[in-house]
């Protein structure tokens, strides 16, 4: 059918029948991995895989076929990214590095409070770098506290200065503003501040903070569009709530802050408020760290609150009133219990909204040019090559279907993607094991499975928990909590008790979770974690020595001051 498609439209094409080569095979293996497409005909197009018979149909009959088989499409550039964040900046870089033409087309469209950025997406500037940096703040005043313990004679009032630490933060993200934009220009990849969207096959248009309008083409499209903080919905959110889109950049100290939501995001946050000195409240509407291993979850939970921080569980906020302007003002939030009747009130100065975040996806033209979007999420599926529903058009970072959203994952993805379409090379991105940490003021890292995603997955008999609570030595002297930070591994008996699940709470937790994940990615078992020698006196060492499993029900409490 498709050959005589092909003829019909007068194209002459060369056709390799895998079954009368000698080696068909070897071919049939390399599409395989190249296309995620075993079964034949495996159609290309001018270098762009189209895929089977149906797939050719349907972009004959949506035109792209056409389109395809310009002889020489004459595109502006090779290669043009929508979105220059983690993803998009590693994947625009390593192109142009393979000698593409590439351009970024990069805008923030400023959020409901008006607070904008530079060039280098969600990580860089409201994300990953500036959370990490308020962390650390939070984590000297605990070691200030810690101090007094070891000898350090300093007055007992120290405060917090939030402007100092904003500005000093802001200078350091405009900085790597300014170097990402270096690095674009020292590799020759074209940015232009502008907002892009597809108006047809192979061309966009790009649109200035001016509203001035300008079209490009390209031979490929990569979207890497990321996502922004989503909004409640109810009477007085977008007016007085701020997301973490402000909250690093913001003028002033945010004061009693009513934290909403319990994802990373919003404990992380909750957690350097408090860290801080501020009073917080975390309002919850189910569970903490949904996809998380849930006894982490609360441990993580009881950590934040032996530092004050507040939980209101399952209530949902259902107005916000402002009583009072300033900066900061005081609002009243209004919520509803999720299990009752009961409502409740209560006044803040700051309500930070932390509330899940949407793909950028919407405004982007993709139902101009077919690309499908999941409705429900906003996300893009891709296949494993990262090629979304339309051949030349792929997907990396936030924005994709079902991968964890982490700036390292859109990073490597990224990169590898370009090496495949100019490079040569066959590597695709492993999401599998992603290690990741959630950075509040006692660290959570972990990579693999959850507890209870693992028992749905092996069944809990064919598994062994080993588990302790540990004392970290820094924290003896200073007197904190000696049964807080845990350590946990889950093994699959029937695989010679390989790791697959990692967790820990404690001090440098993802410092401890990057070395681990790279062992499990070279299948760690227990033996070997037995085997290996720890370090001492460390935090890590303690996974070196586990003995007590969970199934054993053996005492885990440490011995305290
Ligand atoms: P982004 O980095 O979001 O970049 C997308 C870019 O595209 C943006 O600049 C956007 O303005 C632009 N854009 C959107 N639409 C268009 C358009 N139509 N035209 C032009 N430009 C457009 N990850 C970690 O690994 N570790 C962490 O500790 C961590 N902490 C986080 C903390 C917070 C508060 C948040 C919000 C996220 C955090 N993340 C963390 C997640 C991480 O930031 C994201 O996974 C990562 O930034 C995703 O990269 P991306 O390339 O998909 O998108
Ligand atoms: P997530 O992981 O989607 O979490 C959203 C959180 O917000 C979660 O706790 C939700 O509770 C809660 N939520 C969602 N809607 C509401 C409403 N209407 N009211 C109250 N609470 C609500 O989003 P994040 O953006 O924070 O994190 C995504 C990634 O960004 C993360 O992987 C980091 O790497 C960076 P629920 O459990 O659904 O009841």
């Amino acid at each position: 059918m498709v050959k005589e498609l092909f003829s019909s439209l007068g194209v002459d094409c060369n056709i390799l029948e895998l079954d009368q080569v000698d080696d068909g095979a070897s071919v049939q293996e390399v599409l395989s991995e190249i296309t995620n497409q075993r079964t034949v005909p495996n159609i290309f197009v001018n270098k762009v895989h189209v895929g089977g018979c149906d797939r050719t149909f349907q972009a004959h009959q949506s035109g792209l076929l056409q389109k395809l088989l310009q002889e020489d499409p004459a595109y502006d550039y090779d290669l043009i990214v929508i979105g220059g964040g983690s993803g998009g900046l590693s994947c625009a870089q390593e192109a142009a590095a393979l000698g593409r033409r590439v351009m970024v087309l990069d805008l923030v469209v400023p959020s409901p409070q008006g607070t904008s950025w530079g060039l280098g997406g969600t990580c860089v500037n409201v994300g990953c770098i500036p959370k990490q940096l308020m962390h650390q703040a939070a984590l000297l005043g605990q070691a200030l506290t810690d101090s007094r313990r070891f000898g350090w004679e300093c007055a007992q009032q120290v405060k917090h200065n939030w402007e100092t630490m904003t500005e000093a933060i802001q200078k350091h993200v405009g900085s790597l503003n300014w170097s990402y934009r270096r690095a674009l220009r020292e590799k020759a990849v074209a940015y232009v501040n502008s907002y892009g969207e597809f108006v047809e096959h192979h061309k966009i248009k790009a649109t200035d903070g001016k509203g001035q309008e300008t079209y490009y083409t390209a031979a490929k499209f990569v979207i890497a569009t990321g996502e922004r903080p989503r909004y409640l919905g109810i009477q007085g959110d977008k007016e007085y709530c701020i997301t973490s889109d402000d909250l690093f950049s913001l003028p002033y100290c945010p004061g009693a802050t009513l934290v909403v939501g319990a994802s990373s995001v919003a404990l992380e946050c909750a957690g350097f408020l408090a860290g801080l000195g501020l009073e917080v409240t975390v309002m919850v509407r189910s569970q903490l760290l949904r996809g998380f291993d849930q006894e982490m979850a609360e441990k993580v939970a009881s950590s934040m609150q032996q530092i004050g921080v507040r939980f209101l569980r399952k209530f949902v906020p259902v107005e916000v009133q402002q009583l009072e302007r300033g900066s900061p003002g005081k609002l009243k939030v209004v919520a509803k219990s999720t299990e009752g009747t009961e409502m409740i009130e209560g006044l803040y100065n700051t309500v930070l909204l932390a509330i899940g975040r949407d793909s950028c996806t919407k405004k982007i033209g993709l139902e101009k040019i077919g690309v499908k979007v999941n409705e429900k999420t906003g996300k893009i599926p891709v296949n494993d090559v990262e090629q979304s529903s339309v051949p030349y058009v792929y997907a990396v970072g936030d924005v994709v279907e079902g991968k964890p959203e982490l700036t390292p994952v859109a990073v490597q993805a990224g990169r590898l993607l370009a090496r495949r379409l100019f490079g040569g090379r066959l590597e695709k991105c492993d999401y599998i094991n992603a290690p990741t940490v959630v950075f509040t003021p006692l660290e959570y890292g972990c990579c693999g499975y959850a507890e209870e995603k693992a028992v749905e997955v092996y069944r809990k008999e064919n598994l062994e928990v080993y588990h302790t609570l540990f004392w970290p030595l820094e924290w003896t002297v200073a007197c904190r909590d000696s049964n807080t930070c845990y350590a946990k591994i889950i093994c699959s008996k029937f695989d010679n008790d390989r790791v697959i699940g990692f967790h820990v709470l404690g001090p440098k937790a993802g410092e401890i979770t990057q070395g681990f994940a790279a062992a499990m990615k070279c299948g760690l078992t227990k033996q070997l974690l037995d085997d290996t020698i720890g370090i001492h006196p460390t935090c890590a060492q303690v996974f070196t020595t586990l003995e007590i499993t969970k199934s054993s029900g053996l005492d885990i409490m440490q011995k305290g001051c």
